[in-house]
C-alpha cells in the first residue's frame, strides 16, 4: 500500500512538472500559417512567399529552403540588378497586442544569412487599407523598429522587441538590400510574431 502511495505521489509530481513546463513555454507564434503578400517573389526552388510563415525555420527533406525571396537576377534581372525597396507583409487574422518580431535568415551552410537586408523597418497596422495597398508607401503603417547597417547575420535569428502595440498587419520593409550572385535580393526563412 505504501509503495502504491509513493508511486501515485511520484506520478502526480511528474504531471505537475510537465504542466508547469508547458505553461512556461506558452509563447504563441501569431504569424504561423498567416497569409502573406510580398513586393516580389521567386515562387520556385523552395522560395515561395507562403513559406515565410509555414512554421519551418530550417531545411525540409527534399526542399533546399523553405522561405521567401524577392525577385532574383535569374528571373527578374531588371529588378535585381539595382538596389530597391522590397517588402513582405503578414495578416495575423485579427488585432493582437504584439511586442516582438523574430526574423530568421536563410540557414543553409555557406549561404546562411545571405540576402538578409542591411536597412529595414518593422511596421504595423490595424487598417485594412494597409493590406490592400500594393506599393511601399508608409501611409497606413506605423514603424515600431528601425534597423540600419545590420551586419551579415549568418544563421542567427534576429530578435526585435518593442513597446507593445496593436497590430493586425505586420510588414518588414527593406530599403537597402545585400548584393550577391543573385543580385540585390531580400530573403528570409521565417518570420515569427509574438505578444
Ligand atoms: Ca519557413
Amino acid at each position: 500500500m505504501k509503495k502504491a502511495i509513493w508511486t501515485l505521489t511520484a506520478l502526480l509530481i511528474s504531471l505537475l512538472l510537465i504542466f508547469s513546463t508547458a505553461g512556461a513555454q506558452e509563447k504563441v507564434n501569431l504569424a504561423k500559417g498567416a497569409p502573406v503578400k510580398p513586393s516580389t517573389s521567386v515562387e520556385a526552388f523552395g522560395w515561395f512567399a507562403e513559406y515565410v510563415t509555414d512554421g519551418m525555420r530550417e531545411f525540409d527533406e527534399g526542399t533546399p529552403i523553405r522561405g521567401w525571396s524577392s525577385a532574383i537576377r535569374y528571373f527578374n534581372p531588371e529588378i535585381a540588378r539595382e538596389n530597391s525597396t522590397q517588402w513582405i507583409k503578414i495578416d495575423l487574422g485579427k488585432v493582437y497586442t504584439i511586442a516582438q518580431v523574430d526574423l530568421y535568415p536563410r540557414p543553409d551552410d555557406s549561404n546562411a544569412g545571405d540576402y538578409f537586408p542591411i536597412d529595414y523597418v518593422i511596421q504595423v497596422s490595424t487598417d485594412d487599407k494597409a493590406w490592400e495597398q500594393e506599393d511601399a508607401s508608409d501611409e497606413f503603417w506605423t514603424t515600431v523598429c528601425t534597423v540600419t547597417d545590420a551586419p551579415h547575420p549568418g544563421a542567427q535569428v534576429q530578435v526585435h522587441a518593442f513597446e507593445p502595440v496593436a497590430a493586425r498587419y505586420v510588414r518588414i520593409k527593406a530599403t537597402n538590400l545585400r548584393d550577391g550572385g543573385d543580385g540585390y535580393v531580400f530573403q528570409l526563412a521565417e518570420i515569427e510574431v509574438f505578444e
